[in-house]
């Protein structure tokens, strides 16, 4: 009901509204606006207040964290939103349950991040009934009807793996390393399209590189306590046996490394040496400064600033402009050895940043 009174009012009431918004409790759960926002939300004109409903996959790890801050800065009631924020606690009924409110609620866009890929036909096919339109961002969803959402922004995760794979592949020739590579797979979420692609690419190159095995897989659901508990049974079983950890993000490539240093392993780039090499995904800051103390071998990035690039799909939407159905981001990938700066993945060079102190620094997440 308030959501509707707010989208009715029109910009002659911005700064009232604002005002309003500090003092209205249940006013979805929009940050309180700083002048400089107010000044921006009034300069929005004419346009109305949108309501946006916005399902979110959890807070599990570092890279969800800043992944909020990001959507929820964006969509703040400064920059003239109405942001409803739902966290599904990494459950994908909570986000059924929380897009059928949205739809409810009367929002004017549904937004997604879809914890697995499957199990969406039904509630987007009520989302379009009720004229809603959907947009994904970050993993992907698997529809038979692709009319279901309006557009999807997100990472080609699969890509993201090669990147990692065939570093590893580099690094291990640049050593003269020709013994056999046994590889503990902590995945993330299983479903997951960040799971999915890593845990695909690594299957890829393992096919591809004959010397390559994986010996140990479970997941450890993106978390860094998860992340922990697989790698102390991968321990149990494999002990000084593995090689390469292959974490399917930074926190749990964390948990990873806490089990191994608890146990006494060394974790390091002299396989030769029996030390761990652990690679990771996601670049935050964390995760590269254990990149930078060589505890992490490379660590490749996978954007969370979700909140400009959203804003942007629906300032173009009712602009009434065209929007691409699909859009991969561009993301780099860290190393802390210095002499592998370009790797060839898919006929195309990708350059391997050389991590310092002050790239970390200069990081925004
Ligand atoms: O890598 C992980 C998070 O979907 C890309 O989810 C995201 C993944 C990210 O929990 O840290």
């Amino acid at each position: 009901m308030l959501n509707r009174i707010l989208k009715s009012l029109t910009s002659g009431s911005a700064l009232l509204l604002c005002a309003l918004c500090v003092f209205v409790s249940g006013c979805g759960q929009s940050e309180d606006a700083s002048p400089e926002d107010m000044a921006a939300s009034a300069a929005r004109g004419e346009e109305k207040r949108l309501t946006i409903g916005l399902s979110q996959v959890g807070s599990e790890s570092d890279w969800r964290m800043a992944s909020t801050e990001s959507v929820k800065a964006a969509f703040s009631s400064g920059a003239g939103y109405n942001l409803i924020f739902d966290d599904a606690q990494q459950k994908q009924e909570n986000q059924l349950k929380a897009i059928r409110e949205f739809i409810d609620q009367g929002v004017d866009y549904i937004i997604l991040d879809p914890i697995v890929e499957t199990g969406w036909d039904s509630v987007l096919s009520e989302a379009k009934e009720a004229g809603i339109p959907v947009i994904i961002y970050d993993r992907l969803i698997e529809v038979e009807d692709d009319s279901l959402y309006v557009c999807w922004i997100g990472s080609d995760f699969k890509l993201e793996g090669e990147r990692a794979c065939v570093w590893l592949k580099e690094y291990l020739d640049s050593r003269g390393v020709t013994r056999n590579i046994n590889i503990v797979d902590i995945q993330g979420t299983l479903g997951a399209s960040a799971q999915l692609g890593r845990t695909a690419a690594l299957e890829e190159a393992v096919k591809e590189n004959k010397n390559w095995r994986i010996i140990g897989r479970d997941t450890g659901e993106f978390t860094t306590a998860k992340g922990k508990e697989v790698m102390n049974q991968m321990l149990e079983r494999y002990g000084s046996d593995i090689n390469v950890v292959y974490a399917e993000n930074d926190n749990m490539a964390y948990g990873a490394i806490e089990a191994m240093q608890n146990r006494g392993y060394k974790v390091g780039l002299d396989i030769d040496e029996e030390e761990f090499l652990v690679i990771s995904f996601d670049a935050t800051h964390n995760g590269l400064q254990l990149t930078l103390d060589e505890e992490i071998a490379e660590n490749v990035e996978c954007n969370p600033l979700y909140g400009p690039r959203l804003t942007e799909i629906i300032e173009a939407l009712e602009a009434g402009k065209p929007v691409e159905k699909e859009t991969f981001i561009d993301e780099e990938q860290f190393s802390c050895v210095s002499y592998i700066g370009t790797i060839q993945v898919r006929n195309r060079p990708y350059t391997v940043t050389h991590l310092t102190s002050e790239l970390i620094e200069e990081r925004v997440y």
